[in-house]
């Protein structure tokens, strides 16, 4: 059995729901935020039989997509670049961190 994070969008954490109510996938979602942008996302956590997860991992690929943001820059940054800027930068943030962790034990009470 696997444990799968995967960290996307709230933009996308609507469709993935159902897409993953669709496929019979059990997922718990919680509300997170980055660390860098700090800017909400969505975390969810599935738990599923090993022979699932290429499919999950394929449904979520599918579902989330990447997209550019413009920021400003960090203080911490700017230090660290040396910049005197905040000029607004462009970043792509990701359609989908996932984790993928092996998982001991599975109950239900
Ligand atoms: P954030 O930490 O808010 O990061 C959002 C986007 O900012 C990242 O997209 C990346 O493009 C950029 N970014 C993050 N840290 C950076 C840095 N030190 N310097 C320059 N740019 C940076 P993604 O890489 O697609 O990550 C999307 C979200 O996934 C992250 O939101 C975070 O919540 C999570 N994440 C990504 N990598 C992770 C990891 N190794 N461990 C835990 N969570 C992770």
């Amino acid at each position: 059995m696997k444990l799968l994070i995967a960290i996307i969008q709230d933009k996308d954490s609507q469709a993935l729901q159902q897409e993953f109510n669709k496929s019979n996938v059990r997922a718990t979602k919680l509300s997170t935020t980055g660390g860098f942008l700090k800017a909400g996302n969505t975390t969810f956590m599935i738990g599923l039989d090993d022979d699932r997860v290429d499919d999950v991992l394929h449904l979520i690929k599918e579902t989330c997509q990447s997209r550019s943001q413009f920021v400003t820059t960090p203080m911490s940054l700017e230090i660290a670049m040396d910049a005197h800027s905040s000029e607004p930068v462009e970043i792509q943030v990701g359609g989908a961190t996932v984790f993928v962790l092996p998982t001991d034990g599975f109950h239900q009470f």
